[in-house]
């Protein structure tokens, strides 16, 4: 996958790329991702990208010239690309767009700073609008690092094979079981003796229970979307009738 990032601060984006996963996944060629300084885009003698807002009012506004150059440099080379804008006005990103966005071969994303776009940009250059959550940013940077890394691990071989996407909580719409490694004992609270008993389909079973657990208490919005089996039914009646810490 190829993704161009826009942006007027490329700095921010070094060190997040090159750690860990995603810096592997680089390393691979897995991603080819391309940061790109949306001020190179201003023709301006003094590289102006940004301008005080037509109607006034507090802030700067981002031009539409120096945006619209530096996304068609970026699509020149494929038509197929898909060019997204991160603004809390954009649609919730969520597990679901994380997959549809990673079967795209090329994502162009936009980083607004300052009051945001002029409006112009928005209508004529951005394919979608996605937002990261209901809170406020100081720029879009951020948001899309967070785009990017989620939907990055779900490309093929970014993951190790001792890491699975598809066990994640959302991809089965529940919050993960909990998890525990050595000491047995640690300060007189010891690890739940069913995960040492070898028995994997009691094993499996807890780890159910305990997802289907701690989404019923903690996001009960999730388990209502859920689509559980009979026996889930079952373990949440045995959760709920327990009272066994619900
Ligand atoms: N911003 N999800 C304002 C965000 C944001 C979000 C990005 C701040 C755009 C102009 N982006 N700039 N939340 O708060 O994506």
């Amino acid at each position: 996958m190829k993704v161009d990032i826009l942006t007027l601060f490329p700095n921010m984006f070094f060190s997040p790329f090159q750690e860990s996963i995603l810096g592997k996944a680089i390393q691979k060629g897995l991603i080819e991702i391309r940061i790109t300084n949306i001020r190179d885009f201003s023709l301006d003698k003094h590289q102006v990208v940004d301008d005080t807002p037509y109607g006034g009012g507090q802030g700067m506004v981002m031009k539409v010239e120096p945006i619209s150059r530096a996304i068609e440099w970026a699509r020149s080379e494929d038509s197929s690309a898909w060019t997204i804008y991160l603004t809390p006005q954009g649609r919730p990103f969520d597990q679901e767009k994380a997959r549809d966005l990673s079967s795209r071969s090329h994502l162009i994303v936009l980083c607004g700073r300052y009051e945001g776009v002029d409006e112009r940009v928005r209508e004529m250059f951005i394919d979608e609008e996605i937002s990261i959550g209901d809170y406020v940013l100081t720029g879009g940077e951020l948001a899309a690092m967070v785009m990017i890394d989620a939907v990055s691990r779900l490309l093929p071989g970014v993951l190790g094979s001792d890491q699975s996407a598809e066990d994640d909580s959302f991809t089965n719409a529940l919050l993960e079981y909990p998890q525990y490694t050595r000491p047995f004992d640690f300060m007189g609270r010891c690890v739940p003796e069913v995960l040492l008993s070898g028995n994997h389909a009691a094993i499996s079973l807890w780890r159910r229970k305990e997802a289907l657990r701690r989404t019923s208490v903690r996001r009960p919005d999730l388990l209502a979307k859920a689509k559980l089996t009979r026996k889930d039914e079952e373990l949440l009646e045995g959760i709920r009738q327990g009272g066994d810490g619900i």
